[in-house]
């Protein structure tokens, strides 16, 4: 029976194991073999005058990244691997790899971006690259646990829609039959329409599209989004909740990742400690008119060299909060003696942001007025609109960018590291 590799310990006396040709190496009257499965590697050892004739001739014939299956004894060598070889009794080729590969996995060659996302089944063989989607996975499962754990419900909302939800651009318009249709950029409303359902505490796990044309190193066109919805919470409720997360994510990481972040050369792992610092906003835009050369003002947008100048002054994650009503999506509460600020915030990694979200205006009234301030018709909402007129707890909630989560985590340096199958302005195979 065919155990994993890394239970193949010096101990063990005989074993089977399966797994893809990571090197082979021929010193004339030994071969090595070096097996890889997603626990590890074994050295298999090949006397060529001590094994049988068919070992033999199917270890001539393997090719690397061939999938194999190896059965022997199992011998204690410190030179080797784990400290261990096996010395074959059979070796069968389960699947023969074809030559030469479309890319090297022992990354002797090293490869661009592009061409390893060309042949991603093969790139994420390489140790290095699983061990991001293994600490991805981490941090997904830390996720899960921690809202669990809290008594949220998980809901799944459509993700073809008729509205936009952010404001009318960055759609991306689909054929749905004989009507106009749209990727969803966000569960925005449909979360916040479970708060007039009575759910109080919901989260989704799930793709936005968002039609940026731009090709950066943090944006992509299918992203996953963390989002999350509070019925009779506040934004500082839910902004702590937001830092439990971030930072439940990063204890995960810390107590079950090691062998990964070693994989990725990361030796000084640090968990963020709270309370994340909360700067407003007019403040921030202070910062970054000291330290950046293109004007800033009050109620403009902070771009990409304002975000890097306070993210060197923050050091770690913070918050920026009290944002100017005018920039924020309609959804964000004003403060009620000061409605040209609401109580909206992002939270910010020193390299970018990694979430946003609001306390949301809950009454009607309130709502279709913000709605038309921003140039959108009351109407195009009406779905949304109606669970305000029946009855809406107040509630609040945010939305986290679950690759960059792991992007700036890990200090990948482009986003794409994050995800399997990435998704931008020129990609779409495979
Ligand atoms: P926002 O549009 O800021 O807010 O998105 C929330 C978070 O999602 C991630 N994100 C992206 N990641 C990669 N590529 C993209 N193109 C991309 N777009 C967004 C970011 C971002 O911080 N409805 C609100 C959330 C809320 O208020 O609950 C929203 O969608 O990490």
């Amino acid at each position: 029976m065919r155990i994993p590799i890394q239970e193949v310990t010096p101990g063990v006396e005989r074993a089977e194991i399966t797994g893809f040709v990571h090197e082979l190496r021929d010193l004339g009257g030994l071969s090595f073999l070096l097996i890889r499965d997603r626990t590890g590697i074994i050295q298999v050892t090949i006397p060529k005058k001590k094994v049988p004739e068919a070992v033999l001739s199917a270890v001539r014939e393997v090719s690397r990244e061939s999938v194999v299956r190896v059965a022997g004894t199992v011998k204690a060598i410190e030179k080797a691997p784990g400290g261990r070889e096996l010395i074959p009794e059979t070796f069968e080729i389960i699947s023969l790899a074809m030559s030469p590969l479309p890319l090297d996995v022992v990354e002797k060659v090293p490869a661009e971006l592009d061409t390893r996302l060309d042949s991603r089944f093969l790139d994420a063989r390489r140790p290095r690259v699983a061990a991001v989607f293994q600490i991805r996975n981490a941090c997904m499962q830390a996720v899960y646990e921690h809202l669990f754990s809290a008594g949220f419900i998980q809901i799944t909302t459509p993700k073809v829609v008729a509205a936009a939800t952010e404001g009318g651009t960055e759609l991306f318009p689909i054929a749905y039959f004989e009507k106009e249709a749209f990727l969803n950029q966000s569960p925005q409303l449909y979360k916040q329409m479970m708060m007039g359902a009575g759910f109080e505490r919901v989260f989704e796990i799930g793709p936005i599209f968002r039609a940026e044309e731009h090709n950066t190193t943090k944006h992509l066109n299918e992203a996953t989004s963390i989002d999350v919805e509070v019925s009779y919470a506040d934004h500082h409720q839910v902004m702590e909740l937001l830092e439990e997360i971030v930072i439940a994510a990063y204890r995960k990481v810390d107590t079950t990742c090691r062998p990964f972040l070693d994989l990725l050369e990361i030796q000084e792992f640090q968990v963020p400690s709270s309370p994340f610092p909360r700067l407003p906003y007019d403040e921030a835009i202070g910062i970054a008119d000291r330290k950046i050369e293109e004007p800033i003002k009050y109620g403009d947008d902070i771009g990409t060299a304002a975000e890097k100048a306070i993210g060197e002054e923050m050091g770690s994650h913070y918050f920026i909060v009290d944002w100017p009503t005018a920039i924020k999506p309609y959804y964000a509460m004003p403060y009620q003696d000061d409605p040209t600020v609401c109580k909206a915030f992002d939270l910010m990694h020193p390299r970018m942001e990694l979430s946003s979200g609001s306390e949301r205006v809950h009454q009607y009234d309130l709502l279709v007025r913000q709605i038309q301030s921003k140039g959108l018709n009351p109407e195009s909402f009406s779905f949304y609109l109606t669970p305000f007129c029946y009855g809406m707890p107040p509630h609040s909630g945010w939305g986290l960018g679950a690759e960059r989560l792991v992007m700036t985590m890990l200090g990948l340096s482009n986003i794409r590291e994050a995800v399997l199958f990435p998704r931008d302005r020129h990609r779409l195979v495979p």
